[in-house]
């Protein structure tokens, strides 16, 4: 099937899909220097112009940015009325790395933001910390908090950088998790009255909403394995509704923004779905591909996109399915203006000798970066854009994170030549430029993550960032990736 053609075997009903795909005028190569017949290597002549110097270059509106997230990188945990959050409290109780400081971006906001505007980013994504605006998850709103963003997302616009928000990052307020956290409906509609309450202070300046970060993330780790905050071991039914009440939120949140967000405000969802790489781009291979990806991604998108939950996972869930009360599918399915993709890895998939989807398991030296589950598969940009498209009908995609941990050296010159970051992120750019190429409709792309920062349970020992922090001093070093990534914006293209 040719990849410009329409999802003909899309599996759930999508919210509208167009048959044929739009395509992005993508900028001409700013250098293409004709090659003189009297220096050109042999045979360079039948080329016609001779070879262009300039291979991926993006469409002219395309956003590039750069992401963080609130518990991240802000510290002041405690301060100005801020509430504790699941993150604080796992972190003290399981005695590991803590985010009570972080890269205290609370207060050197504004030489982060200076720092964006010199490097010329011109779209930042941050997260708003629930429980700094409500101290204990519902009630009485801290004003402190409110006026925090406010500054902040100030100090972005007068340095030319368009603010992109998320309203939830996986630090819920630990008053709500007392009181049942995502376990009970009580939480997303919380959520409902944050997120109008965020929506109505910052609506007149951010136009961009980002509903929930990884749902396929949080809730298993931190409600199945216990691996994330909160730590909790839950049934299938308990998870199964968890997953639910997430979907609410969303859907609250979509609300928000469309009631209180202003005519040009936008909003999404940002999915991190495993991406089924096909071992070979064959028919066979590619149809095993994209039923591995429906099976580990109906759970969510079904609903999202098709307005029901699927019948293979009603089936698979049997009397663990959730409990839905009238209306809820409405609420989440509601349309939404993109989808937000976290890309970091790919898993091979070929078709087996039983005819099934059979997953190939990584030989040990297959190339990883410095953390267990980040296996290097450029090649899941593509794919992961594309398995959205042709089994869900997702039309507009922003990728809202990619990135990769390394163990960086501090040279001493004061440099760092983080050049296996580089690599990842170059190839991963061009994979990306492959689906927008072929028609894809990929709007931005935003790097992950704009400095070193808490890496959730793996504390301040994984550094994703393009700047390097010292945590000891709190200094700032961006390194030959952000300089990099810096004139890939410049010229638009990758370099
Ligand atoms: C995402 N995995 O998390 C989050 O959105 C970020 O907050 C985080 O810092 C970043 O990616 C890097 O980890 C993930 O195990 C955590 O596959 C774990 C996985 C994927 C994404």
């Amino acid at each position: 099937m040719s990849q410009a053609s329409g999802p003909a075997d899309a599996v759930v009903s999508p919210q509208s899909v167009s048959t044929a795909l739009p395509q992005p005028e993508l900028t001409t190569p700013t250098v293409v220097v004709p090659v003189k017949r009297s220096n050109a290597p042999p045979g360079a002549s039948k080329l016609g112009r001779g070879p262009r110097r300039r291979s991926y270059c993006f469409p002219r509106a395309f956003a590039w940015g750069v992401a963080t997230a609130a518990a991240q990188i802000e510290g002041a945990a405690f301060e100005d009325g801020k509430g504790e959050s699941i993150w604080d409290r796992f972190a003290r109780v399981r005695k590991i790395d803590r985010p009570t400081v972080a890269c205290d971006h609370y207060h050197r906001y504004r030489d982060d933001v200076a720092l964006l505007g010199r490097l010329g980013i011109p779209n930042y994504r941050l997260s708003v910390a629930w429980p700094r605006i409500f101290p204990q998850g519902d009630g009485a709103p801290n004003p402190k908090g409110l006026e925090f963003y406010d500054r902040l997302i100030d100090a972005l616009l007068e340095n030319g950088v368009t603010p992109w928000v998320t309203l939830y990052h996986w630090d819920l307020p630990q008053a709500l998790e007392d009181r049942g956290g995502w376990r009970v409906r009580a939480t997303p509609q919380a959520f409902g009255r944050y997120a109008q309450l965020v929506v109505q202070r910052l609506g007149d300046r951010v136009k961009n909403w980002m509903s929930m970060n990884e749902v396929l993330r949080f809730v298993p780790c931190g409600y199945l394995y216990g691996c994330d905050a909160p730590g909790a071991k839950e049934s299938a039914a308990v998870v199964n509704q968890i997953y639910h009440h997430a979907l609410l939120a969303h859907g609250y949140a979509v609300e928000a923004v469309r009631e209180l967000g202003g005519k040009r405000s936008r909003v999404g969802l940002v999915h991190n779905p495993p991406v089924p790489v096909p071992v070979t781009e064959t028919a066979t291979d590619i149809t095993a591909a994209r039923a591995e990806y429906l099976r580990e991604t109906e759970q969510l998108m079904g609903p999202l996109y098709g307005g029901s939950y699927t019948a293979s996972f009603l089936k698979r869930a049997g009397a663990d399915a959730p409990k839905v009360e009238p209306g809820d599918l409405e609420l989440i399915s509601q349309k939404t203006d993109f989808l937000g993709l976290n890309v970091y890895f790919g898993e091979f998939v070929r078709r087996g000798s039983n005819g099934e989807a059979e997953r190939i398991a990584l030989p040990s030296q297959y190339p990883k970066a410095d953390i267990s589950w980040l296996n290097i598969v450029p090649q899941a940009m593509y794919w992961g854009i594309r398995h959205a498209r042709e089994v869900y009908g997702v039309e507009t995609v922003y990728i809202t994170e990619n990135g990769a941990p390394y163990v960086d050296q501090v040279l001493p010159n004061g440099e760092v030549h983080d050049l296996g970051r580089r690599e990842y992120l170059r190839n991963h750019l061009i994979s990306l430029h492959r689906a927008i190429h072929e028609g894809f409709d990929v709007r931005g792309y935003f790097l992950w993550s704009l400095l070193d920062n808490y890496e959730w349970a793996e504390g301040y020992a994984k550094r994703f960032g393009m700047v390097r922090v010292d945590y000891r001093t709190l200094q700032r070093i961006p390194k030959l990736s952000a300089d990099w990534y810096a004139k890939v914006i410049e010229e638009n293209c990758v370099i």
